[in-house]
C-alpha cells in the first residue's frame, strides 16, 4: 500500500509487484500498472479489463481486493448500461475473477454476482473482521439508489445480499455518492514505499 492509497501487490502470478489505482473511488477509474515496480510496465484500464462484453456499457467499474482471502487479489468487474427509467436493468458483466489474474482480466475462475444496476463499487470492511467486502452503489428502481454490502468469505467468495447495511441515498449524479464507504484498502494492508517495499 503507498501514501496515496494505491495497492501494490503481484496480482499475475510472475513474482512481480503490480499497483492498483483508484481516483474515483467508485471503480470507474481503477487503473493497474502491472510490472509497475519492475520496469517491464503495462498500463491497463477497467475497459480492458472487463473485455468485449463491456464494450459500448456506460459505467464499466472494478475493484481489487482478496475477496476469498486465499492470499490473491482477485478482480471484480462489473459493466452497466445507460440508465433506462424506473426499472432497473441487468448489467452485461458482473464478475468475480479470482486471482491471480491477467492484464487482460482473466482470471482462474469466474464466479457470476448478482448486484443489479451498479453506479459504484468499493471496496470496505463492514462488519470489521479486517477482510474486504464489496460496497456497491445501485439502482434500485422507482427513483431509489441505494449502497448495498457483499461481504466476503471464503466459503461463497461473496455473500449476497443480507440488506443489513444498506443504506437508502438520493439520486446522485455525483462520482463518488456521499454514502460510499471510503475505508478502501487501507484497512487491509500496510502501507509500503514506492518500491513496494512494507515500511
Ligand atoms: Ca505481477
Ligand atoms: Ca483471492
Amino acid at each position: 500500500m503507498t501514501a496515496s492509497g494505491d495497492l501494490v501487490a503481484d496480482l499475475d502470478g510472475d513474482g512481480h509487484a503490480d499497483q492498483v489505482s483508484d481516483p474515483s473511488r467508485t471503480g470507474a477509474r481503477l487503473t493497474i500498472a502491472f510490472g509497475a515496480v519492475s520496469g517491464h510496465r503495462t498500463q491497463v484500464g477497467v475497459r480492458k479489463l472487463a473485455g468485449s462484453p463491456g464494450d459500448a456499457q456506460e459505467d464499466v467499474l472494478a475493484a481489487v481486493a482478496d475477496f476469498n482471502r486465499d492470499g490473491w487479489s482477485d478482480l471484480f468487474i462489473v459493466a452497466t448500461g445507460a440508465w433506462r427509467g424506473d426499472d432497473p436493468i441487468n448489467p452485461s458483466v458482473s464478475e468475480m475473477r479470482l486471482g491471480p489474474f491477467s492484464a487482460a482480466g482473466r482470471g482462474q475462475s469466474v464466479r457470476h454476482l448478482d448486484l443489479g444496476e451498479t453506479r459504484g463499487i468499493a471496496v470496505a470492511d463492514y462488519n470489521h473482521d479486517h477482510y474486504p467486502d464489496l460496497a456497491a452503489f445501485v439502482y434500485a428502481g422507482d427513483g431509489v439508489y441505494e449502497t448495498q454490502a457483499r461481504l466476503g468469505s471464503k466459503a461463497t467468495r461473496l455473500a449476497s445480499d443480507s440488506g443489513k447495511y444498506t443504506v437508502e441515498a438520493d439520486r446522485t449524479d455525483d462520482d463518488t455518492p456521499s454514502n460510499m464507504p471510503h475505508s478502501g484498502l487501507s484497512s487491509f494492508h500496510p502501507q509500503c514505499a514506492a518500491n513496494g517495499s512494507v515500511v
